[in-house]
């Protein structure tokens, strides 16, 4: 069995679709928990106007009866309220009016090579799809995700690290419930003095005409070792982890747990050693493979960290092309966010929810959330693992 999410939607047309195909029925789904996920990811310091517009809520028109998955694709609506201003610009009908074409491309957005590929002249065709609003769907179909990995035992957090040059204090002993104050801090930040001083750098640049990227690290508690394989490419975990966490609009780098210090360490200090005790069963003392060995899951917590460059819409436009006349001009200026990094660790949680919960599908089977519960069970015992 395989998990699927597909989205479809501009940023202002009338909304985002997801469509989540593969989920066991009898999954309870609970709106608030849905909704709560879509205003998470609205949250963080460094937004622009359009979150003031819009409310994300979900719809769902198909695969759940009265709170219950059906074992059918689950369609997830989330309507675009800001469209009600752009409806001439993005009807998905002709219109009567002749409308202005967008014809000066962003560096570091899809802009420019989206125009050239698919044949267009007007870059709000590219876009309105390129843009991050997209993933506001993906959170939709992660929270589903998320009810189907609590079902399991399992949770998924993240928190931001870095924000510009600003480092939050490092963690190795994060567990699931220090995450549950972190959506207070503005900037979605575990350490408080670097909170304010991220706050302060958004500030600063943002005054200067700037756009800040980051850093955010997703932690997953309570997954079974064995979730992925070491015995084909495609299957390993970490590679469907990287490709997952790298569709993200803006992300740029991506490591599993200590992946990028551990080139700089001699080997023995860059592994975790193994131990055993009567009462716990196999455990590490460290977890520098951030939860993965051989793209499996291996007990300790899965953590992710994802690099986000900074937004490529500038408030003082870099230096660009008129695509209709090829002359040298500035980049399109539009409203935007100055930093999204808080966001962004809210859709990495999706991503990396999607990427575990389709590795229990594919180890677990099942048609009915019982059957999985019950195939878990079984597999816990053989393996004689305990939960912390
Ligand atoms: C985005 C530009 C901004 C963001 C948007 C992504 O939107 P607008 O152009 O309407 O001001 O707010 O993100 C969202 C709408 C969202 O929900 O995250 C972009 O260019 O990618």
């Amino acid at each position: 069995m395989t998990l699927r999410l597909t989205t479809a939607g501009e940023s202002h047309g009338p909304g985002l679709t997801c469509i989540l195909e593969g989920m066991p029925a009898g999954l309870t789904l609970d709106r608030d928990a849905l909704n709560l996920e879509l205003r998470r990811r609205q949250l963080g310091y460094g937004r622009g106007g359009r979150m003031k517009i819009e409310h994300d809520q979900v719809e769902l028109t198909g695969g759940v009866r009265h709170g219950r998955t059906l074992g059918g694709p689950i369609a997830i609506q989330v309507v675009n309220r800001d469209y009600a201003n752009w409806e001439e610009r993005m009807n998905p009908w002709p219109v009567d009016e002749e409308l202005p074409e967008v014809h000066l491309p962003r560096p570091g957005h899809a802009d420019l090579v989206g125009t050239q590929k698919f044949g267009l002249t007007d870059v709000r065709d590219v876009l309105e799809r390129a843009s991050a609003r997209e993933t506001a769907a993906r959170v939709a179909g992660g929270a589903a995700a998320k009810a189907f990995l609590r079902q399991l035992g399992a949770t998924v957090h993240s928190h931001v690290i870095q924000i510009a040059s600003v480092k939050a204090q490092r963690r190795d002993d994060l567990r699931p419930e220090d995450f549950r104050r972190v959506d207070e801090s503005p900037v979605r930040c575990l350490d408080p003095t670097a909170s304010e001083a991220m706050v302060d750098e958004i500030d600063r640049l943002r005054k200067a005409n700037e756009s800040l990227g980051g850093v955010f690290e997703v932690v997953a508690f309570g997954l079974v070792p064995g979730l992925g394989s070491h015995v084909s490419w495609e299957s390993r975990l970490d590679g469907r982890l990287g490709q997952a966490i790298l569709s993200i609009q803006a992300i740029k780098a991506v490591a599993i747990g200590d992946g990028i210090e551990v080139a700089g360490l001699p080997g023995s200090r860059a592994h975790d050693e193994i131990f055993y005790d009567s009462d716990r069963g196999y455990y590490r003392e460290t977890n520098r493979a951030g939860g993965l060995e051989g793209g499996m899951t291996n007990g300790s917590p899965l953590v992710v960290r994802a690099s986000m460059k900074p937004l490529p819409t500038l408030t003082k436009p870099l230096r660009s092309v008129d695509i209709s006349t090829h002359e040298p001009a500035d980049a399109l200026r539009e409203r935007t966010d100055s930093c999204t990094v808080p966001a962004a660790g809210v859709v990495g949680e999706a991503m990396v929810a999607f990427v575990v919960a389709d590795a229990y599908r594919h180890k677990l089977g099942g048609d009915h959330i019982d059957d999985v519960r019950a195939a878990l069970a079984a597999y816990e015992e053989r393996l004689d693992w305990r939960r912390d």
